[in-house]
C-alpha cells in the first residue's frame, strides 16, 4: 500500500486498491463496548474526557476493520463555547435549555474559543497517536443543522421556527448563520492542527430547505466554510439526508466529497455532477439491521455500480442504527473490501 490511506486515496481521486469504507456513527450503542462504557458515564461524560474519546473513536477501526475513524463527540459540544446550554437526553438527542430566536439572543453569543473545548483537541491527538496511519475524520455541524436544534429547543421534524425566522428576519437569521459559519472554520481549523487527516461536516436537516431557500440563505455560508477551510490541504466531506434537489448546489460549495443518502442513486449522482468530485454512500441504514443477507444484496448494487469510480467510498446513507448486529457490520466491511477491488 502507498503511504497515503486507501480513505484519503479516493477523496483525492487517486488510485488505489478497493473500495474504502466506514460507517457515520460507527462508534454508538449498537456496540456492546460503547453500552458498556455509558453504563458509567453519560454522553457529555465521555465527549468531555480526552482518553475516553480516544478510545471509543478507535475502537470499530479494532472491532470492523473501517478504514477511518470519526471523532467520538457531537455536533453540540462546541456551542458551549459560545454560551449555549444543552443537554444530551437518552433516546431523545439534544435539548438547548436557552434556544436563540432574537436578534438579541444572537448578540449576547460569545465568539468561539478553542480553548473552551481543549478536550476535543487533546482527544484528537491521542487519537491520532493511537490509530497510526488510519486516518481520524475530524466533523462539526453545519450552520443550519446547529440552528435546526438551537431555535427550535431540541430535535424538530418541521423545523418550523427556524424557518420562520429565515423567511420573516432575515438578518436576524444571516447573523446566526455568519455566527455559527465562524465557528466552525475556527473549530475544524484547530481540528487539523490536532491529527484530523479529513473533515466532515454534518448538515444533516439541509434537505428541508428547498431548492430556492437554500442557494438564497445557506449556500452563500457554507462557500465561505469551504473556502476558509480549503488552504488546511485535507479533504472536505459534506452529508446531508434527502439532498437530491440541492446536489448541484452543493457541489458549487467546494467540498471535495458529497455524502449521499439511499435514495439517489451513486450513478445517477455522478451523471448530474460530473467526476470532480469523491460520492460517499450509500447503502440504507436499515438493510443492516436486516441481516448480512441484506445488507450484501443492497451493498452488491452499490458497488458493483461504483467500485471502478476512484473517487467513491462506501458507506450508509446515514447513522448506524443502534439495533444493528456488530457482526453483520463486521461482514459487511469484510464484504466491501473484497468484492470491491479496482483491477
Ligand atoms: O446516549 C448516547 O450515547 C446518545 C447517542 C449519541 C451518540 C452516540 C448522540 C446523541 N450523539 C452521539 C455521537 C455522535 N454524534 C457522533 C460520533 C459517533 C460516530 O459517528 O461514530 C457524531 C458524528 C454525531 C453527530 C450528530 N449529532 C449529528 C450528525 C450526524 C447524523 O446522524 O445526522 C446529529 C444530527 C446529532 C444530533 C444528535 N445527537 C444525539 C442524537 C440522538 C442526535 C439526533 C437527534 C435527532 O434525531 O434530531
Amino acid at each position: 500500500m502507498t503511504s497515503e490511506s486507501r480513505f484519503i486515496r479516493a477523496c483525492r481521486g487517486q488510485a488505489h486498491d478497493t473500495v474504502p469504507v466506514w460507517f457515520m456513527r460507527q462508534a454508538g450503542r449498537y456496540q456492546p463496548s460503547y453500552r458498556a462504557l455509558r453504563s458509567r458515564y453519560s454522553m457529555l461524560e465521555l465527549a468531555r474526557a480526552p482518553e475516553l474519546i480516544r478510545d471509543v473513536t478507535i475502537r470499530p477501526v479494532e472491532e470492523l476493520g473501517v478504514d477511518a475513524a470519526i471523532l467520538f463527540s457531537d455536533i453540540m459540544i462546541p456551542l458551549a463555547s459560545l454560551g449555549i446550554d444543552f443537554d444530551i437526553q437518552e433516546n431523545v438527542g439534544p435539548v438547548v435549555s436557552n434556544p436563540i430566536r432574537t436578534r438579541a439572543d444572537i448578540d449576547r453569543l460569545r465568539p468561539f474559543r478553542a480553548e473552551d473545548v481543549a478536550y476535543v483537541f487533546e482527544g484528537l491527538r491521542l487519537t491520532a497517536a493511537a490509530l497510526g496511519a488510519t486516518p481520524v475524520i475530524g466533523f462539526s455541524g453545519a450552520p443550519f443543522t446547529l440552528a435546526s436544534y438551537v431555535v427550535e429547543g431540541g430535535p424538530s421534524r418541521t423545523y418550523r421556527r427556524t424557518k420562520q425566522m429565515m423567511w420573516t428576519e432575515p438578518d436576524t437569521f444571516s447573523a446566526l448563520m455568519r455566527s455559527f459559519s465562524a465557528m466552525v472554520v475556527a473549530y475544524l481549523t484547530e481540528q487539523v492542527a490536532s491529527g484530523a487527516a479529513a473533515l466532515q461536516i454534518f448538515d444533516s436537516w439541509i434537505g428541508a430547505l428547498s431548492m430556492e431557500d437554500y442557494s438564497r440563505s445557506v449556500l452563500p455560508h457554507m462557500r465561505f466554510i469551504f473556502e476558509s477551510l480549503a488552504p488546511l490541504n485535507v479533504p472536505l466531506i459534506y452529508f446531508g439526508v434527502g439532498t437530491q434537489h440541492l446536489l448541484p448546489e452543493m457541489a458549487r460549495t467546494g467540498a471535495t466529497v458529497l455524502g449521499i443518502d439511499w435514495r439517489t442513486r451513486l450513478t445517477d449522482v455522478r451523471a448530474m455532477l460530473g467526476s470532480d468530485v469523491t460520492l460517499q454512500g450509500n447503502l440504507d441504514p436499515e438493510r443492516v439491521v436486516a441481516g448480512f443477507e441484506a445488507a450484501r444484496a443492497g451493498a452488491q448494487e452499490v458497488v458493483a455500480s461504483m467500485r471502478h469510480d476512484p473517487r467513491f467510498i462506501f458507506n450508509l446513507g446515514h447513522g448506524v442504527p443502534k439495533e444493528s448486529e456488530p457482526a453483520v457490520l463486521k461482514q459487511l466491511v469484510d464484504w466491501v473490501h473484497e468484492h470491491g477491488r479496482m483491477a
